[in-house]
């Protein structure tokens, strides 16, 4: 079949479907662009054409930022199990580049993004073009290779035979659980308006099936045996019993063996939490129940989890002089950390095999009436009272209670991810996306549009601070112009409340942390701004209600939901307001010397905590 290399792009990719558990999806189910020199007349064309004959089904989606599209194509991914994802193309340049931090996210987070930069000319008659980097020693650079470290895939398509093979790179790499992450097809200008001759079966109707890989039954026996002789084991749920859909399995897991489970931010929800063997989070934003358990359990068994630092605290959650770890996950990388013992395996099929060779091995329970205390601990902090203005965790409290069991609440950076950690309860595997493994600003809003489009029939609550909303607030409008709803409650402390606290834990006096005017003394500790935020989002075409109270709040919270349209509910806290603690640690180094004396009596203390860190071999 003759077409452009764009025409065949699109044909392709409107063909592809995923197949897991006998359910078949559409792999790609459309594609996000920003038009500009490199893709506007190549792949633009591809999905124009697309459109108006109906030859090939993938509809476009007109984001307004780059690095944003990304980031709604990962929370598209994320709510989909990885199932069904979307394409980006941007245009040449700074349209690509914009999209480095998005392809990063979804590579860290193991989601599923095909990514499609333009490129500049394969022939280069016309070389330099608009927005080229030159590179004088060698001509065939150009910025999209700083992709290549952010992609699970990279190619570039400097030939339209080339294109089969990328294709199907890009999608075997995508659809795999161990390997996923961005996909990235760089797509010379030139080369997208290139016409030849395809073979017909490239665009085929093509199933790929999402593998459930059965463990190795030497290495559950292994792994097995340390479990059975274990005195007090935890489990820790990561994001890959959500994605493997294996909340049954670690239900019944939980349930046969008595074993505690804790959870990751990518893994809250895996079950709910007032199930009998939840513990909550762990690590450096968990509960202190979890991470007591965490501190003298000697055997640790990690179920689709890749132990970030705020897992392990650092490398100082575990404490037990003789802790091991038996870890079950997908990807033999993540399997073999912490020196475990691996299985190598989707979550659900580990966790069952495990529980098999466990032979009905139990374990006391002694941790019901403190998860019961600390439960009270998250009612007293829901309805602090704190005045004048709100604490965050009483705002957390109010979306916690007006959220249904289905409802989903999206965040990624600031002081929300740890309090959310915290004290968020979540009924529903799908209802908590906190990306925390690139805690990007400025997710928030766009993941949760793709998260919407991925499952419209959920209401979805972006929960965005300040300054992620300063820095990319700009999706109401891509969200505004698809007719798609979402419930944005944004919190103005009028700057960094996370890192200002951090900055004054580690004796840096929150310095550059605050929005507000220069004072006296040059710092920005003079009155606050004449910045309006809630003005902001309705000049983007959102509905806004403007809440002082927590009182408000719930009332702003059933009005957004009564409203068909984007709502941004505003409302003011208390950056200095008080969180429970978690008993934890963040390896945050302070500087070795100061002339400040915060900075020396800082240093003492990381010094000390350093102590605790441990290597686990
Ligand atoms: C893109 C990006 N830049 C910088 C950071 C570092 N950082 C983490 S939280 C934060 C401040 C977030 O401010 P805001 O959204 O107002 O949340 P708050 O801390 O006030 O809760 C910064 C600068 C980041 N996570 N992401
Ligand atoms: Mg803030």
């Amino acid at each position: 079949m003759r077409l452009t290399v764009g025409q065949a792009v699109v044909r392709f990719l409107a063909n592809q479907w995923t197949e897991r558990d006998g359910v078949e999806r559409r792999a790609i189910a459309g594609c996000f662009g920003i038009f500009g020199h490199g893709n506007v007349a190549g792949l633009g064309q591809a999905l124009l054409q697309a459109q108006r004959t109906g030859e090939a089904d993938l509809p476009y989606h007109l984001a307004r930022n780059e690095q944003a599209m990304v980031h709604a194509a990962a929370g598209y991914a994320r709510m989909s199990n990885r199932l069904s994802m979307m394409a980006c193309t941007a245009s040449i340049g700074p349209g690509s580049t914009n999209m480095l931090t998005g392809a990063a996210l979804a590579t860290v987070n193991r989601l599923p993004v095909l990514l499609f930069p333009s490129d500049i000319f394969a022939t280069r008659v016309a070389a330099p073009v608009l927005q080229e980097l030159e590179d004088p020693r060698s001509y065939d650079v150009s910025v999209n290779d700083a992709f290549r470290p952010l992609a699970r895939f990279f190619d570039r398509v400097w030939r339209p035979e080339q294109l089969p093979a990328a294709l199907l790179g890009a999608m075997r790499v995508l659809t795999d659980p161990a390997e996923t992450g961005a996909a990235v097809v760089c797509l010379p200008q030139d080369v997208q308006a290139e016409a030849y001759d395809f073979p017909d079966e490239l665009f085929a109707k093509r199933v790929w099936h999402v593998a459930r890989p059965l463990p190795e039954p030497s290495f559950v026996e292994r792994a097995a045996e340390v479990v059975r002789n274990a005195a007090q084991p935890v489990l820790i749920a990561g994001g890959g019993v959500i994605y493997g859909e294996a909340s049954d399995e670690l239900d019944r897991f939980a349930r046969q063996t008595g074993i505690p489970v804790a959870d990751t931010q990518a893994g809250k929800g895996a079950i709910g939490w007032d199930h009998p063997n939840s513990v909550g989070g762990v690590g450096s934003t968990g509960t202190p129940v979890a991470n007591r358990l965490a501190r003298e359990a000697d055997v640790v068994i990690g179920v689709g989890t890749r132990y970030s630092d705020f897992t392990t605290a650092s490398r100082t959650a575990f404490q037990h002089p003789d802790v091991k770890f038996v870890n079950i996950n997908v990807a033999g990388f993540d399997a073999a950390k912490q020196a475990a013992f691996p299985i190598v395996a989707d979550a659900r099929a580990g966790l069952s095999a495990l529980l098999a060779a466990l032979g009905g091995k139990r374990f006391p329970t002694d941790y019901r009436a403190d998860v019961t205390r600390w439960q009270e601990t998250v009612d007293h902090a829901y309805r602090l009272g704190h005045s004048p203005l709100p604490a965050q965790s009483e705002v957390i409290g109010v979306v916690n209670e007006a959220c249904g069991a289905r409802d989903v609440v999206v965040q990624a950076a600031g002081s929300m991810p740890g309090d959310l950690q915290l004290l968020w309860r979540a009924n529903d595997p799908k209802q908590y996306h906190v990306e925390y493994g690139y805690s990007c600003m400025g997710f928030e809003i766009a993941g949760a549009l793709g998260i919407k489009m991925a499952d419209p029939s959920r209401e979805v609550y972006a929960l965005v601070g300040d300054g992620s909303y300063l820095m990319m607030a700009q999706e109401i409008v891509t969200a505004v112009a698809e007719g798609i709803k979402l419930i944005v409650v944004l919190v103005q402390n009028h700057g960094f409340a996370s890192i200002g606290a951090l900055s004054e834990s580690l004796g840096s006096q929150r310095f550059g942390t605050s929005y507000r005017f220069r004072g006296a003394d040059d710092d920005y500790d003079g009155s606050y701004l004449p910045v309006d935020l809630a003005a902001n989002a309705e000049s983007l075409g959102a509905s806004v209600i403007r809440c002082r109270t927590v009182a408000d709040l719930r009332d702003g919270l059933k009005r957004a939901r009564e409203n068909d349209r984007l709502t941004v509910v505003h409302i003011e806290t208390d950056p200095l307001s008080p969180v429970p603690s978690s008993e934890s640690w963040w390896d945050v180094p302070v500087p070795e010397i100061s002339e400040l004396s915060t900075t020396r009596a800082a240093r003492e203390s990381y010094a000390e905590a350093k102590h605790a860190q441990r290597h686990y071999l």
